[in-house]
């Protein structure tokens, strides 16, 4: 059985974690967004790659859910004792080989794909780890300058860990989007799929950012595999990834219906086959199997129970 899920970074490397759990038989492809990637310090760095690739080699940090277990932060205080700007970014040491091997095989001109492949090649993720693109797409963020109170576009990543989303946003950008291609296999894995699942990662710059890349979406709606969504939204509030503060952003409600109705059908020219949504949660989406199911993935035993739940409503999973 081959199954396909687009992923952003915690969520949805849980979830993967659950999946392998699930079917332990099955090849998992994951197609992973890059529009959170950012370059700092003269470093690339791809945070839900990593994230997935650490989740899933088991050499991340749980508590945080991002970077490595056991971290230090020696080069991140040098750097902030120089006044290298940015200092809010959390670089941490060990993290930091990884986007030295990252950077040194980008300058000599390997594919994110490639890059990722030969990273991958350590921790034994467990999934084919495939970037939505190897161009590079970047989410910007468009906020009213503080200072100037003039519009703005900063980082992602600026928005999201300087100021923890707090300014408000009036639109995202996926820069670079437009040139961007499927990365390599990517179309053909979505072809040949089993069952499609959307992880409950962020439907606006996570999912939403791999759905963006020209040629993505039409391979979703052509899988010939059932198309399963997971909600992020959870009794009307984001579980975490911050979900809550992107949709308005985009115009859709914040609600697990809101967000099946933005996916929408495949039958009516959307993408989803079925949506589940949180045990006591109401969603009605037209031509889509909803299915309510505990969404919280709270333990390892959790995530497992939600990733066979996506797996029957694909009618993949073992009967
Ligand atoms: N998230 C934070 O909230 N603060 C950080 O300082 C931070 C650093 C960081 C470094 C590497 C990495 O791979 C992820 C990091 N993240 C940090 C998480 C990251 O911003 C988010 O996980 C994704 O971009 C959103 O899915």
């Amino acid at each position: 059985m081959h199954i396909v899920v687009l992923a952003g970074g915690v969520g949805g490397a849980r979830f993967l974690r659950g999946l392998l759990a699930a079917a332990p038989d099955a090849e998992v492809t994951a197609v992973v967004n890059t529009g959170d990637d950012v370059t700092l310090h003269g470093l690339r760095i791809c945070p839900d790659l990593d994230t997935v690739m650490y989740t899933l080699g088991d050499g991340i940090d749980e508590d945080r859910g991002w970077g490595r277990r056991g971290e230090s932060w020696t080069v991140k205080d040098e750097l902030a004792a120089y006044g290298a700007e940015p200092t809010w970014f959390g670089l941490g040491d060990r993290d930091i080989a990884t986007h030295l091997v990252r950077t040194r095989m980008l300058d000599a001109g390997y594919p994110l794909s490639d890059v990722t492949a030969a990273l991958a090649q350590r921790w034994q993720p467990g999934v084919r780890l495939l970037p939505m693109s190897d161009q590079r797409v970047e989410t910007h963020v468009v906020v009213d300058d503080p200072e100037t109170g003039r519009p703005r576009a900063i980082h992602f990543q600026e928005w999201w860990i300087r100021h923890r989303a707090a300014l408000a946003a009036s639109s995202f950008v996926q820069v670079g989007v437009d040139d961007a291609r499927p990365g390599p296999g990517v179309v053909e894995a979505l072809r040949t799929a089993d069952a499609v699942v959307f992880a409950p990662s962020n439907p606006v710059v996570s999912i939403g950012t791999v759905l963006g890349v020209p040629g993505i979406r039409d391979a979703v709606r052509a899988a010939t595999g059932r198309v399963v969504g997971i909600s992020p939204i959870v009794d009307g509030a984001a579980l975490r990834g911050m979900a809550d503060r992107c949709l308005p952003v985009v115009g859709v409600e914040v609600s697990a219906e809101g967000v099946g109705r933005h996916y929408g059908a495949r039958s009516a020219g959307g993408l989803l086959d079925a949506w589940l949504v949180h045990t006591g949660d109401q969603a009605t989406v037209p031509g889509v199997d909803v299915r309510a199911v505990p969404l919280l993935m709270s333990s390892p035993e959790a995530t497992q129970a939600l990733a066979q739940a996506a797996l029957d409503a694909a009618g993949a999973g073992p009967r």
